[in-house]
């Protein structure tokens, strides 16, 4: 059963294959939120949109920077993606998220084990801890492993038809993010802030 899942019966995917699945599934000018590095590397690689935002230098903020939008935007759904190193360095953020639940938000932790970007070493994720067991314990009910990409496919429709935040585990691989975003962060948050109509464009 899904739900019982943990990480260890899962398909170990690709993050760049994932995040261009996910990013074919949106429709409605949902926001998305990249991560420091691959996450983001590999959201820009998928296909640049309006609504997308690259985060820089800061470990653990997409899902606190996801949270702020979908509270901001309760018409709009977010959707925030991480590292399992990054998510790990800022886990409180589930429980106010299990707290405030805004059903907006959807999260997708790319767990590969590793603080890949900096020398791949060991996370803790990759020996003991469970982040799926971890957000379920904070309360944020829902929160699956995906077995597979078929079935990561069907956790992001059925959390973008949700109405409570969801934590969807994917494993991936340590194959580098493909793209890369420029680093320019007064760009990165004029375009976003225009991509979610809250400022004019020049
Ligand atoms: C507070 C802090 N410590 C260390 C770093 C250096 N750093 C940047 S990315 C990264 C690893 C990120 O790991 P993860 O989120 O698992 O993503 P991956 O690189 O594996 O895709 C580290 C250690 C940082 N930016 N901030």
């Amino acid at each position: 059963m899904v739900a019982a899942m943990n990480a260890r019966n899962t398909k170990v995917m690709n993050r760049f294959d994932v995040t261009s699945r996910l990013v074919r599934r949106l429709t409605h000018e949902e926001a998305v939120i990249g991560g420091i590095g691959n996450t983001n590397f590999d959201l820009w690689a998928a296909g640049h949109r309006p609504q997308n935002f690259y985060m820089l230098g800061s470990m653990g903020l997409a899902f606190p920077l996801a949270l702020g939008v979908a509270l901001a935007q309760p018409q709009r759904r977010v959707v925030a993606l991480e590292g399992d190193g990054s998510l790990l360095m800022q886990l409180g953020c589930l429980t106010t998220i299990a707290t405030l639940a805004p059903g907006n938000l959807t999260m997708v932790v790319m767990d590969n084990g590793s603080y890949q970007i900096t020398g791949g070493q060991a996370t803790p994720a990759a020996g003991v801890a469970d982040l799926i067991a971890v957000a379920l314990g904070c309360g944020i009910s829902g929160s699956a492993w995906a077995a597979d990409e078929e079935d990561f496919e069907r956790l992001i429709d059925q959390a973008l038809a949700a109405s409570a935040p969801r934590l969807i585990g994917v494993r991936v691989d340590d194959k580098p993010g493909v793209g890369a975003t420029r680093r320019d962060p007064v760009q990165i948050r004029e375009r976003f802030m225009i991509g979610l109509g809250v400022r004019q464009g020049l």
